[in-house]
């Protein structure tokens, strides 16, 4: 934990991101530019979701991603302004976006940085209103500068981040991140155009009576997971399942609670990708204190070996991860 400066609520980014630099000499300010990067580019797609209801962008665009879902317009715009930033800002040289089968070079083969991405989760959700949100994971480039990226970049555990975040565009939005010293979290005011400190050193809780998972696959769930299910239902816990991963990710964060997307007939290797989403939000979830695996292993553990592969997830409370990972092993071992 970062036990220098405690910056007061109200901080801007710019000024936290500034002061934090301070804690590493030997910093040389590239990634405190990418975070201001990231920041630029969350404040232009915040302004484009609150449009999308007056506009026709909200709609399907007609095209589909790799993962052969409808390509919503959003999904697209947030993708181009993410890479865009990126692009412009010169630190990152190589991209993993959701919304493209294969690396994405960036014009910049000085950057010493590798991003991975979902520009726009929970996509689906956009017609609806619910929340929705981008998440992203930092790399340090292996390959020497001077080149693209490649896929040894690219593929790189978890435990590898230098940074991992997301923003929720909800009733405010919000950045959270960490740097591998804590992780804090910034409100945007949209008439200002600033991002301010509003939940420093966030620290989940290790237990909560929250689940999020998706009952209506209950019955192609591993043993261990229905097993789960009952019990949480049996210690009166309350089911909260938004369909956005960010959303359940966030108040589970702040609350307390879990988030499971198991192995179903449907995703044999559940639905959410390694490098984009699991880890980024595992890297947060251990700095506030809490567990991600895939049902046994650390999560940031996982050895990647392809771009867009999926995972199973469980993550948050660790008492509560603790508590999945008891009830699989003791299924497997009554096999
Ligand atoms: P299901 C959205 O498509 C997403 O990637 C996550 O944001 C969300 O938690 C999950 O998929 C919802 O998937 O299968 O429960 O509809």
């Amino acid at each position: 934990k970062d036990t220098k400066i405690a910056l007061p609520v109200g901080t801007t980014l710019d000024r936290f991101i500034m002061r934090k630099q301070e804690d590493f000499p030997f910093a040389t300010g590239e990634l405190s530019q990418l975070l201001r990067d990231i920041a630029l580019a969350s404040k232009i797609v915040n302004r484009e979701i609150n449009r999308a209801g007056l506009m026709d962008i909200a709609g399907a665009f007609g095209s589909q991603n790799v993962q052969g879902e409808d390509q919503q317009k959003l999904d697209v715009i947030a993708n181009i302004r993410f890479i865009r930033a990126f692009r412009n800002g010169g630190e990152v040289c190589t991209i993993i976006s959701e919304e493209d089968e294969d690396i994405i070079q960036t014009g910049n083969p000085d950057g010493k940085y590798i991003v991975a991405m979902d520009p726009l989760d929970g996509s689906s959700n956009i017609d609806v209103n619910v929340s929705i949100g981008t998440i992203f994971s930092i790399y340090r480039r292996k390959t020497e500068t001077g080149c693209n990226g490649d896929l040894t970049d690219c593929l790189q555990k978890g435990v590898e981040q230098v940074a991992a975040g997301y923003v929720i565009y909800g009733s405010s939005t919000m950045l959270v991140y960490t740097t591998g010293n804590g992780v804090n979290g910034f409100t945007y005011e949209p008439s200002l155009g600033e991002f301010f400190l509003s939940h420093p050193d966030i620290v989940t809780p290790k237990t909560g009576k929250v689940y999020s998972i998706n009952e209506g696959g209950y019955n192609s769930f591993p043993q261990g997971i229905k097993d789960y299910v009952e019990y949480c239902k049996s210690n009166d816990y309350s089911a909260r399942y938004i369909g956005s991963l960010v959303a359940d990710f966030h108040r589970n964060l702040l609350k307390g609670g879990i988030y499971i997307y198991p192995p179903t007939a449907k995703a044999p290797n559940g639905k959410l990708r390694l490098m984009y989403e699991a880890n980024s939000l595992a890297f947060i979830v251990e700095q506030a204190g809490g567990k991600a695996t895939d049902g046994k292993n650390r999560i940031m553990e996982i050895e990647p070996t392809a771009l867009h592969q999926r995972c199973p997830l469980v993550i948050g409370s660790s008492e509560m991860v603790d508590k999945v990972q008891e009830l699989l092993l003791k299924s497997e071992a009554a096999l």
